[in-house]
């Protein structure tokens, strides 16, 4: 390099986890409607369109500057005709006709409401768009329709759990957790993951994921279901600490090869919980709820509890985001010959597992360079 260049070529990836982005977006606007056209295409499931606009999103998200006009991006990856059709929109004007198109669309904006339920998916949301439902109250006073015990709790609770989680109240649930783990076992290990793994400085999520297990084989299961009891025996003031539970058991099975479906949940043992967070916890009040008097809040907190020697996978897994997820997951398959997911690795050429006990050591086995948890926000 002779130092005068003012914009550095670097070559970027096609692949997130070869690219380090940090949660400084200099290309929001771009990336916003990018996303917005991402999500319509999941709706009208059209995975493939969908999936266009998320790796050309990723990529603008990991640049170290901002895009000022199309010819800025010569040589960047992934970004297709129609994506470098909306940037040019955007770059001239200000606004792309699709992306207004679609954020006034009566669909995608019903389905969008309704997919923001917690336990609401977009069958569920197509399902009652379809019977002509466009709102809660219309969902709410339709009869004929069941809500399962999840979407009960997201109406009941959807203001508290649509409102975004600050770290604050990530650091107190973490504490209430770490001293439910304490009371069942000492030597459990207890990991703060997800999106709050990833983030760096004042940010919030919408939920707050930990992983746990212990070093005894074979009772990770047994500790996650003795923590769920010491957190439903545990009552904050009048209230208990619970306000929403559901327990799936472990069905992993330690011999079966990686799956190749991306989406498909992962077989841990896990649970899926609302948690009553008191106001007196955190320091200068809870973000949000200090208005309304209550002191109170709900936050939506998952536990995955994986055995000991499949910790560095699910960690790796569970920090997200998916975007870097699944071009890890494509880059071992691709470029390695190797099949990744949330709990193991394995290697098609020597036709054998490859064993981790960090996220460094699923690195190393993928040859590729270290990326820290909050250059993972692809
Ligand atoms: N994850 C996954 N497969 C799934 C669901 C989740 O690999 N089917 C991983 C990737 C996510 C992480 O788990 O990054 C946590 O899931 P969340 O939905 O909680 O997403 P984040 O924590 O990344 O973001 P948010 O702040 O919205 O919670
Ligand atoms: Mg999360």
């Amino acid at each position: 390099p002779d130092g005068t260049s003012s914009t550095p070529l670097l070559t970027v990836s096609q692949y997130a986890c070869k690219r380090r982005t940090t949660t400084v977006n200099n290309n929001k606007i771009l990336t916003d409607a990018l996303e917005v056209l991402a999500e319509s295409y999941e709706f009208k499931e059209i995975p493939g369109r969908c999936l266009a606009f998320r790796r050309a999103s990723s990529v603008l998200k990991s640049l170290p500057w901002a895009v000022r006009c199309l010819r800025d991006t010569e040589g960047l990856p992934c970004l297709g005709e129609h994506s470098k059709a909306v940037m040019e929109e955007i770059l001239q004007s200000g606004h792309s006709f699709e992306v207004e198109k679609t954020l006034s669309d009566e669909k995608y904006q019903t389905l969008k409401l309704f997919t923001s339920v917690f336990g609401v998916g977009p069958k569920t949301a197509e399902k009652w768009y379809r019977g002509g439902l466009r709102s809660f109250s219309d969902v709410l006073a339709a009869p004929g329709i069941h809500l399962n015990r999840m979407q009960q709790s997201g109406f009941l609770h959807y203001g508290d759990i649509s409102r975004a989680v600050s770290k604050a109240e990530a650091r107190a649930l973490g504490n209430l957790i770490d001293e439910a783990v304490r009371a069942v076992t000492p030597d459990a290990v207890l990991a703060l993951t997800g999106g709050f793994r990833r983030y760096r400085g004042k940010e919030f999520g919408h939920d707050v994921d930990f992983i746990v297990t212990t070093r005894e084989p074979g009772k990770e299961e047994k500790l996650l279901t003795g923590i769920i009891e010491r957190l439903k025996q545990q009552v904050s003031t009048l209230f208990g600490l619970l306000l929403y539970c559901e327990y799936n058991a472990s069905t992993f099975d330690m011999v079966k090869l990686p799956s190749h479906q991306f989406e498909a949940m992962d077989h841990f043992a896990k649970c899926f919980l609302i948690v009553r967070l008191e106001g007196g916890r955190v320091e200068g009040g809870l973000h949000g709820a200090e208005g309304d008097g209550r002191g109170w809040r709900a936050v939506r907190v998952d536990l995955v509890s994986p055995p000991m020697d499949r910790y560095a996978f699910a960690l790796l897994g569970w920090t997200g985001s998916r975007q870097f997820e699944r071009d890890l997951r494509r880059f071992a398959r691709a470029e390695r010959r190797m099949l990744l997911d949330n709990h193991t690795l394995y290697d098609k050429t020597k036709k054998e597992f490859l064993a981790a006990t960090t996220e460094k050591d699923i690195f190393a086995h993928l040859g590729l360079e270290y990326i820290e948890p909050w250059q993972r926000n692809a």
